[in-house]
């Protein structure tokens, strides 16, 4: 059902560390032509820190862990590459499409791979001024043990009811060398956090204690903030006409927040993708110490 790459084929039979990391960042995430450039630079920090990156896609129907050259190419640069959440692969394995996988289906896909460290950018939640519309990275998170490694949830979304969220579901939520909550293109989201951790070796402590605890069924959160954010009074700006946009657009479902994310991009002259990606590679780096920890 599953194919590995050869480097991640090779790291499974050795029990080396493995990152996984996800692909709807790269086709719904960030703009061409550095979406590809990214997530090449990103599997090359995974192996510069002495792991194997595992970037999860589906391609002409079959799950991928770990993609060759000319796959990472194809969710880069192809339209037609759907985005998939956890209900969709069960059927996209069945048209045979290709598709990017969110941080719901790629935490499935991983666990199932046996893979227990992911990083991504930033979480889905609950949406404003929309909150029945709940990204199913949080239910996925509830039901999936693994260590995701974020900036927070984005900030187009409502933090104050997705943190409700992760606290209803019991889901662990650890900043890393900070006690606010992280606002993805913004240090601190406004919000503070209870428990601080300095280094992944504690962050491996709490994953092994969880097993004895039988509190390991589902994930630990890991928020690392990104170190040079957006401008504050910028950002408010962009993210008040892109509501706005999707509003009067009538976006709807998982069109959303790609549709949010290419509002920033193309509003603040390169900023937000300037965040965006140092997000991306400081959570990968992040994200490959708890793996050799583990
Ligand atoms: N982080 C980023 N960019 C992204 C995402 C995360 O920096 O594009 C993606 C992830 O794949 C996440 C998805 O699962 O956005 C959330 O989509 P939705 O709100 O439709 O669940
Ligand atoms: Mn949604």
């Amino acid at each position: 059902m599953i194919k590995f790459s050869a480097e991640v084929a090779a790291a499974r039979s050795a029990g080396r560390p493995i990152v996984a990391l996800e692909s709807t960042i790269i086709s719904h995430g960030l703009p061409r032509p550095r979406n590809l450039e990214v997530a090449l630079e990103v599997e090359e920090i995974v192996r510069a820190g002495g792991a194997v990156p595992a970037t999860i896609a589906l391609i002409d129907g079959v799950i991928h862990v770990g993609l060759e050259s000319d796959q990472l190419n194809r969710i880069a640069n192809d339209s037609n590459v759907v985005k998939a959440s956890t209900r969709d692969l069960a059927i996209l394995e069945m048209t045979q499409q290709s598709a990017a996988t969110t941080v719901a289906a790629t935490s499935h896909i991983a666990h199932l791979a046996g893979i227990s460290v992911f990083a991504t950018g930033g979480l889905g939640g609950v949406h404003r001024g929309h909150v029945y519309d709940e990204s199913a990275d949080l239910i996925a998170l509830a039901e999936l043990p693994i260590i995701i490694v974020c900036a927070g949830v984005k900030s187009i979304l409502d933090v104050a009811g997705t943190l409700e969220r992760l606290e209803t579901y019991s889901i662990p939520v650890l900043g890393y060398r900070t006690n606010r909550f992280p606002g993805f293109y913004l240090t601190d989201s406004g919000f503070a956090l209870e428990h601080r951790v300095e280094s992944a070796s504690e962050i491996a402590n709490i994953w092994k204690n969880r097993v004895d605890l039988h509190t390991n069924d589902r994930a630990i959160v890991v928020t690392n903030p990104v170190k040079i954010q957006m401008d504050p009074a910028r950002h408010d700006a962009v993210l008040q006409a892109g509501l706005a946009a999707a509003e009067a657009a009538h976006i709807t479902g998982k069109a959303v927040t790609p549709f949010l994310l290419e509002h920033f991009h193309s509003s603040s002259e390169g900023e937000s993708l300037r965040v965006n990606i140092d997000i991306i590679k400081s959570n990968t780096q992040l994200a490959t110490e708890i793996a050799c920890s583990l």
